[in-house]
């Protein structure tokens, strides 16, 4: 075993934040490999994992296939990281770290910047693990909007991406690594891999597991 490294060893949850077009998944795929290269087990997840039936359901729901009450989806979209928490914690205890595109914060962002009671939308998601880092991509949603155009799925208009980047301000915390996303996209990969290493690093020295919104 490496120097520093306990018997308490574990992966880390990593979850990247941010707007529709804040550059998640394309930082997501970057950081897995630069962990595997490193030579650490790694996975990249999203959320929501639309292979899932709960999953199927939402996806339907995002390209406007299905009507849902704003509850209803809400409920859906945690139920999605409820069927992952134990594979979730599997993973993380037997080694492997977790980048993870979306996660809870984006389910109350959302949810609240519809208008539903912020604490409401937090409850369902009390008991999901705590990530170990949270880095959220920070663009303003005129830029996000002119990368590449939105597509059609529900959310993706300007005016409503504005109300969530407010909600996410609200969920903020001193933890959160804030990373200008509208810098190039090696620029903000460079940032991303030091707080990444650093808390894989922190992790692997047996730091313990946590729970969401636990008081
Ligand atoms: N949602 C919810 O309501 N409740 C929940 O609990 C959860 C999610 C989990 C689906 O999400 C929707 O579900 C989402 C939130 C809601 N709705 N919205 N909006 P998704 O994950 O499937 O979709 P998304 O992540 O929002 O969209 P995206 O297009 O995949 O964005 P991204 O992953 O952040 O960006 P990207 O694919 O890496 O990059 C987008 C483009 O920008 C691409 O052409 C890149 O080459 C380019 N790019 C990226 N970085 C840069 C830089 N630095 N410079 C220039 N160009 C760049
Ligand atoms: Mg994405």
């Amino acid at each position: 075993m490496e120097k520093g490294y306990t018997s308490n060893a574990r992966g880390a949850l990593i979850v990247l934040e941010g707007l529709d077009r804040s550059g998640k998944t394309s930082q997501s795929r970057k950081m897995q490999s630069y962990l595997e290269e490193r030579g650490f087990p790694v996975e990249s997840w999203r959320f929501p994992d639309r292979n899932t039936s709960v999953g199927q359901m939402i996806s339907a729901y995002l390209t406007n296939k299905s009507q849902l009450d704003d509850h209803t989806i809400h409920l859906l979209f945690s139920a999605n990281r409820w069927e992952k928490r134990s594979l979730m914690e599997t993973k993380l205890r037997t080694g492997t770290t977790l980048i993870v595109d979306r996660y809870s914060f984006s389910g109350v962002a959302f949810s609240a910047a519809k208008g539903l009671d912020i604490e409401w939308c937090k409850a369902p998601e009390m008991g999901l693990l705590a990530p170990d880092l949270v880095v959220y991509l920070d663009i303003s949603p005129e830029k996000a909007a002119e990368r590449g155009g939105y597509g059609g799925e529900r959310y993706e208009q300007l005016e409503f991406q504005q109300k969530v980047a407010q909600h996410y301000q609200i969920l903020r915390d001193g933890s959160w690594k804030i990373i200008d996303a509208s810098l190039p996209m090696e620029d903000v990969e460079k940032q991303l891999k030091e707080v990444v290493l650093d808390c894989v690093t922190t992790c692997c020295r047996g730091k313990s597991l946590a729970q969401l919104w636990s008081h």
